[in-house]
């Protein structure tokens, strides 16, 4: 019975917290809210899927089965009693085809009493255990946001902070030298920000972009990540923990820009280190080139930042909204400086050969941070295509963040503009719902490519900013499904989020995680997920001619479906955040 008790307790423990209390919330930060794995009544099967994490009490729930065999009869079991507290039959088989598997599914979206539950199925088949609450996600987005302080470059991840986690400081970064390619010669400094991956490149590209996602979940919900509830170094400084966190990698950021305006693309070894902890990977790091893409989402950040910061340090945002504003001005001049890795460089290209999505981006945020015509002149003659595409992510999906700024800022735009922007954001948020809807585990995603779980999660962070402007129930259930899916109701039986839920990932191709020697990776980090197109290069048993959505390997030799990054986990946030702000 003890694990049992341990749930419990658990349970208490996050659903006793409120988000409003920041004090209660920095407790749950720690080793306690992750890897609670021993709890079960009944020994799992992972054959049975859903959300790990549990369910709010009106939610939807649909639990899929997979295995040939009939099911006569499925039942829930209260932990507290050992009690059957519902019985119920599933729907008939049916075939998968993105996941090959012949299924059942079983909706107890009815069943709605707070609690703590296994299914059984049968006689003798098990799930795993999932709570009905409303605190689910209330540490999950505490430990997800917190995950950016362990890419942190620079500095020594402390015991207080990073828990078992903790490691020395990785690159200083303060004698950087310039790449041959980029025509300058010497050192220069450019420390902090978060490392990329589970590599130890710093992107600008990527690392701009994600801090975009952040700062909009910040401004669409400032008081979910408040002050002293990440447990980092700046908790208690009066300033939200999730913006002090994006500043640690503004203040990276604003190094890469030249005296021209142009920014820098990157700045890393020119070939990836092995896997060795951060401190121990000493090769000479480079400034890489400049590119327009780069240029564009460096001022779109700054700018957003800017308008963030100001009311804490006005100097400083000032200095960020001028870089922006230069690096518009380079990037106008200089619109097809497209990033190549130079020859002796194989370190991630994060080429990108249209820079339009990244300009809109930078137009918008330089629009409502400035007021200035000229932006509003660019935006009104180039709006973008809102139609979805796999794979829209550190390339393209900018330019959504772009339309919900200016949606936000609505006040500001012509109404034409503003008009014609809600009515193709909510023909994309139809068009998305609608694939989730269809495929196979309520899933917005078909093509499962690189980073596919940032796609799963992107499809939703629109149909969640339609619902801001239409709020129609489809569009949540759309979101909440999505959640699900990346939680564990998915065809590899994962959560898919290290430290969340009772099968998260556990080798992650992360190196600090890989040399640390500890068993359990860095908590709160989302894996790429599965990627039909294996384009690993070792060798990875993956399951037998692996139908899309089952080309995942949780080992460390798959960077193409288990490394994690910057960009997939910046929407969970947001996603999480909505969620909780619907859970009534
Ligand atoms: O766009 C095409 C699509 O049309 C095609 O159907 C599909 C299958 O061939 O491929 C799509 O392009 C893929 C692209 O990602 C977008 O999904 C490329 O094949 C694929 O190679 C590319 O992978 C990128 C990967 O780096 C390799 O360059 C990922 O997007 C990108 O997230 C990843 O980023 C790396 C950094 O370079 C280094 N740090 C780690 C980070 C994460 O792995
Ligand atoms: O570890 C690298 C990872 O961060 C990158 O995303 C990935 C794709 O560019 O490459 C990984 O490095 C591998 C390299 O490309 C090929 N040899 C094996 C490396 C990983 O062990």
């Amino acid at each position: 019975m003890k694990p049992f008790f341990t749930l419990l307790l658990l349970s208490l423990l996050v659903s006793c917290n409120t988000i409003d209390s920041a004090k209660e919330k920095s407790n749950l930060v720690d080793e306690k809210t992750v890897l609670e794995t021993s709890r079960y009544l009944h020994p799992a099967s992972n054959t049975i899927r859903f959300n790990q994490l549990g369910y709010f009490p009106k939610e939807k729930k649909i639990a899929t089965i997979t295995g040939n065999s009939d099911i006569t009869s499925i039942s829930i079991i209260d932990l507290t009693t050992g009690e059957t507290c519902m019985k119920g039959q599933p729907y008939d088989k049916v075939f998968f085809p993105l996941s090959g598997d012949t299924i059942h599914q079983f909706d107890f979206s009815g069943f709605q009493k707070p609690g703590v539950y296994q299914l059984q199925v049968d006689e003798n088949r098990y799930s795993y255990p999932f709570e009905i609450g409303e605190g689910i996600y209330d540490s999950a987005l505490l430990l997800v946001a917190k995950s950016y302080y362990y890419h942190r470059v620079g500095t020594d991840i402390t015991k207080q902070h990073g828990m078992k986690w903790h490691r020395p400081a990785g690159h200083p970064d303060t004698n950087v030298l310039y790449h041959s390619a980029t025509g300058k010669k010497g050192f220069v400094a450019s420390p902090g920000g978060w490392y990329d991956a589970g590599d130890f490149g710093k992107y600008v590209m990527n690392g701009a972009f994600s801090a975009g996602q952040l700062l909009h979940a910040l401004e669409t919900y400032p008081d979910l990540c408040p002050d002293g509830s990440l447990n980092i170094p700046e908790s208690r400084n009066g300033i939200n923990d999730l913006l002090d966190e994006i500043k640690y990698e503004a203040d990276w950021i604003a190094t890469m820009q030249d005296d021209d305006g142009g920014v820098f693309h990157k700045l890393t070894t020119k070939n990836f280190a092995g896997a060795i902890m951060p401190h121990e990977a000493t090769e000479q790091r480079y400034i890489m080139p400049k590119s327009t893409a780069s240029t564009f989402d460096f001022a779109a950040f700054l700018a957003k930042m800017a308008r963030q910061y100001k009311k804490y340090d006005s100097n400083l945002a000032e200095a960020w909204l001028a870089q922006a504003q230069k690096a518009w001005q380079w990037g106008v001049q200089n619109p097809t400086e497209y990033f190549k890795n130079p020859a002796d460089v194989s370190t991630g290209e994060y080429g990108d050969e249209d820079a339009s999505q990244e300009q809109f981006w930078a137009a918008a945020e330089l629009f409502v941070s400035t007021g200035e015509q000229t932006y509003l002149d660019y935006l009104s003659g180039n709006l973008p295509d809102l139609t979805y595409t796999y794979g829209d992510g550190w390339k393209s999906f900018m330019r959504y963040l772009g339309v919900f700024t200016l949606l936000d800022n609505e006040g500001s735009l012509p109404e034409a503009i503003a008009a014609q922007l809600k009515e193709q954001l909510i023909a994309s948020a139809d068009d998305l719902t609608n694939r989730v809807q269809t495929f196979d585990y309520r899933q917005g995603v078909n093509d499962f490519q690189w980073g596919s779980n940032s796609d799963i999660q992107n499809v939703a962070f629109v149909i969640a900013e339609a619902y801001e402007i239409d709020p129609k129930p489809a569009y949540s259930d759309a979101v909440f499904s999505s959640l699900n899916y990346l939680f564990g109701h998915n065809a590899t039986g994962y959560s898919m989020v290290t430290g969340l839920g009772d099968n998260p990932p556990m080798h992650i191709h992360h190196r600090a995680s890989k040399a640390d020697g500890i068993v359990e990776p860095v908590p709160g980090f989302v894996c790429g997920g599965p990627n039909y197109y294996k384009q690993d290069a070792n060798d990875v048993n993956y399951p037998a001619d692996a139908p899309p959505m089952k080309s995942y390997m949780d080992v460390w030799e798959s960077y193409a479906s288990n490394e994690v990054c910057l960009n997939w986990n910046s929407p969970l946030p947001y996603l999480l955040m909505f969620a909780i702000e619907q859970r009534k």
